[in-house]
């Protein structure tokens, strides 16, 4: 056993015990008294605590430093009513554990981005998650002895399709079209590489699991490049094996399974099969009508989401409105209240008050009266 699972191992008997699990009890479909929320990318740029903290310290060294994850995971935990805490990390960081370099100027750049299958071959194959990816495990431990029970930490990866794209077009991009011509024209590369990428991450998962995320969020952000033919050949295979082979994993090793939450962004047109895919929510993006995803998806599955970021630009009163529209039409139990899509950067954090205190008042408020 290496040094650093005995860490994660040793001190996760000694985590404190949880003081709300309403975000847990939402996700596996049990009864809640109000609506957990949390947001996604509620660590980052629109807190001025964070611009601190990033004026001295470049991004990845903050994903890299235990301390520094820890300390911003917990900026919006102090400010905020939220029911739950994301670790401070971002998805690129499996590429770069498969031996990619990727810098944040400041948005994400690969130098060497992959070219011709060829190209494969400089990849690490044999990806040991504890030596390079250990510093995340160690984040996560930490930041759950830090939270001393408050709420629930949410561990996180990219899925397949959405690092593929990075790693290919070297960075953001509208088309997706270099990565997708692969899959036009390389599919036999373009499975190789998914395959990679799904087993790497099925062992951080697990590794983010035993580290102590109570919680898992897949981010397959750049679904909607794929179109539903695309999406059923390239994407949901790897999302499927990746959530089965997790539960696996965790009943090999004795360690207990957490809830998990696909979010495939603007992948409407598979709801009906990501919702038979082995996770217990499935996240929404903000174009999506919350009565058609409930219809797509059935009855037993919970839902995450999905009010328009952008909605936080209007006034507070506009925004309790919002919330009360979002919170009638998904119901209050099976259903965790968050945005579409991550918060922008140019955010008034007072807006984001607004929006989770309303969800607890509102969601009790509807509750009381059921
Ligand atoms: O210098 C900085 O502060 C850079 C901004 C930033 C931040 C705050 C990046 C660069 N990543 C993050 C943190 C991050 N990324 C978190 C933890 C924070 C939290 O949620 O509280 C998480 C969960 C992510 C996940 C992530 N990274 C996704 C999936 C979510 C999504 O937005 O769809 C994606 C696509 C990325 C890639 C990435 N990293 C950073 C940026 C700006 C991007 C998006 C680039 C693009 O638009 O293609």
């Amino acid at each position: 056993m290496g040094p650093k699972k005995a860490y994660a191992v040793v001190n996760r008997k000694a985590f404190p015990p949880l003081k709300n699990d309403l975000i847990l009890r939402a996700a596996r479909g049990e009864k809640t008294e109000r609506v957990p929320v949390w947001v996604m990318r509620q660590a980052g740029r629109y807190l001025p605590e964070y611009m601190q903290i990033s004026s001295k310290n470049g991004f990845f060294s903050i994903c890299r430093s235990p301390e520094l994850a820890c300390e911003v995971t917990l900026q919006p935990i102090r400010r905020f009513n939220l029911d739950a805490a994301i670790i401070f990390s971002d998805i690129l960081v499996i590429p770069q554990a498969l031996g990619m370099q990727v810098d944040m100027i400041p948005g994400p750049s690969f130098p060497e981005p992959l070219c011709t299958p060829a190209d494969l071959e400089k990849l690490n194959k044999n990806v040991d998650v504890n030596k390079e990816l250990g510093y995340v495990f160690q984040a996560i431990t930490k930041t759950r002895h830090a939270l001393e029970g408050k709420v629930p930490l949410i561990g996180f990866s990219g899925a397949p399709w959405t690092l593929m794209s990075y790693m290919i077009e070297g960075g953001s991009t509208t088309t997706h079209s270099k990565a997708k011509r692969w899959l036009y024209t390389e599919p036999e590369a373009s499975h190789q590489l998914l395959q990679l990428l799904a087993d790497v991450i099925v062992d951080y998962l697990l590794g983010q699991i035993k580290a102590g995320a109570q919680l898992l969020q897949l981010f397959e952000s750049h679904a909607g490049a794929l179109g539903p033919g695309l999406f059923s050949k390239f994407a949901l295979p790897y999302i499927r094996q990746i959530s089965y082979k997790l539960k696996e994993r965790c009943s090999e090793s004795g360690v207990t399974p957490v809830p998990f939450i696909i979010f495939a962004k603007d992948g409407h047109f598979a709801l009906e099969e990501l919702s038979g895919s082995g996770y217990e929510v499935v996240g929404l993006d903000w174009t999506i009508r919350p009565t058609n995803a409930r219809n797509k998806v059935g009855a037993s599955i919970s839902l995450q989401g999905n009010l328009d970021p952008c909605a936080l630009y209007a006034p507070p009163e506009e925004i309790k409105r919002h919330v009360k529209e979002m919170l009638q039409k998904f119901g209050t139990q099976k259903y965790i209240a968050n945005l579409g899509h991550g918060i922008y950067r140019d955010m008034n954090p007072d807006h984001l008050e607004v929006f989770v205190n309303a969800v607890h008042t509102y969601s009790e408020e509807m509750n009381a009266t059921q």
